[in-house]
């Protein structure tokens, strides 16, 4: 079984990739929900649908996010109404946020309620948000102003400059039921090319998600989500600052640390990382990071597997070693041991 820490698009395209190449119940995807949202008292969880319409194959082809085939008559009544459209839904995506509220008003947890999901849309992938309780990453800008990531990423187009990011509600969510057995119980974790501070780093916020990851004998293996020190698709390059960490493959890796990564997979572009990187103690490879296409995606997983397997092997490897070092300790102590009664 394969554990992906998860974000929004550049996860979805990423596990499309894992999942023709691994059958998708082998895969357990653990996805942020610090984007979620209240907006007319619908509860709505934007990475958890991106990647459930992405597997699904029904996502926006353009947007990446929100329904194909998708008609916006609700929107536009909310217009005449007077309501800001600065968060769009459309109609077929309202089903779901409806169906999801009413759901979570009856009292199932989100875990449960995505589990139903991911079934209605034929969506094979084991589907786990990080929690079942309700965090919000929040922005606060060098002007002092206190965002939600929806309103500084969507309304404010990511304009104002960033003091900070912060989870909030952290301190007292946990993981939700399933998540740190699949990261202690998997074969391999792989991080997606998912935004490091406010998709990875608001997973790896709730209390025992980080500590799992370094408690599991699985090897960890992430994706640069920064090529050539730009950002493929978002805003991680204003954010990556704001917790000091450097907008660049390496930059990410360090951020992660040692102590997370076994492994990271940088692309072509920045091959001159590879050597910084390995020196701090993480495996790098370099490939074609940019999954426009399924075929690239699946190779991109196809590289991810075998470094994790090449850590593993390692890891393995020096165990066996140790073990076969303490017994040559060992049989080396008995035979002075023996000596020295011959001697004496
Ligand atoms: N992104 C936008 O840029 N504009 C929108 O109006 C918008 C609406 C929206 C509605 C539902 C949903 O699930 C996602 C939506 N998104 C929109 C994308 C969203 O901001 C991103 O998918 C993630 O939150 C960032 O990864």
């Amino acid at each position: 079984m394969y554990a992906v820490l998860a974000g929004g698009v550049g996860a979805a395209r990423f596990l499309r990739g894992l999942t023709a190449i691994v059958a998708p119940e082998q895969v357990t995807a653990i996805v942020n929900v610090g984007d979620d949202l209240d907006r007319f008292g619908l509860r709505i969880c934007p990475d958890l649908d991106s990647i459930t319409y992405w597997l699904a194959e029904v996502v926006h082809p353009e947007q990446q996010w929100g329904r194909a085939d998708e008609r916006f008559t609700v929107a536009e009544e909310l217009i005449r109404l007077g309501h800001e459209p600065w968060f769009t839904l459309g109609d077929r995506d309202l089903a779901l946020h409806l169906h999801r509220t009413e759901q979570l008003r009856r009292g199932l947890p989100l875990s449960q309620v995505t589990a139903e999901v991911a079934q209605a849309f034929g969506v094979a992938v084991r589907l786990l948000p990080a929690t079942d309780d309700r965090v919000e990453t929040r922005i606060t800008t060098v002007d002092g102003r206190d965002l939600h990531f929806q309103e500084y990423w969507v309304r404010e187009r990511a304009a104002p400059e960033v003091a900070g990011v912060h989870l909030a509600g952290a301190p007292l969510a946990r993981p939700a039921p399933g998540v740190v057995d699949a990261l202690l119980s998997a074969d391999a974790v792989l991080i997606a090319p998912s935004n490091p501070v406010v998709s990875i780093g608001t997973i790896l916020a709730v209390p025992g998600i980080a500590e799992a990851l370094r408690q599991t004998v699985a090897p960890v293996v992430g994706v640069s989500p920064i090529v050539g020190g730009r950002v493929v698709r978002g805003m991680a390059d204003r954010l990556l600052p704001a917790v000091g960490a450097e907008v660049s493959a390496a930059g990410v890796a360090a951020h992660y640390g040692p102590g997370l990564l076994d492994g990271w997979v940088v692309d072509h572009r920045d091959a001159d990382a590879v050597g910084q990187v390995a020196a701090a103690g993480i495996r790098c490879v370099a490939t074609d990071t940019m999954m426009d296409d399924v075929e690239v995606a699946a190779a991109l997983a196809r590289t991810c597997l075998d470094l994790a397997a090449e850590v593993a092997g390692e890891a393995a490897g020096e165990q066996a070693g140790d073990a076969a070092g303490e017994a040559a300790d060992e049989a080396a102590g008995e035979a002075a041991d023996e000596g020295a009664v011959r001697a004496s």
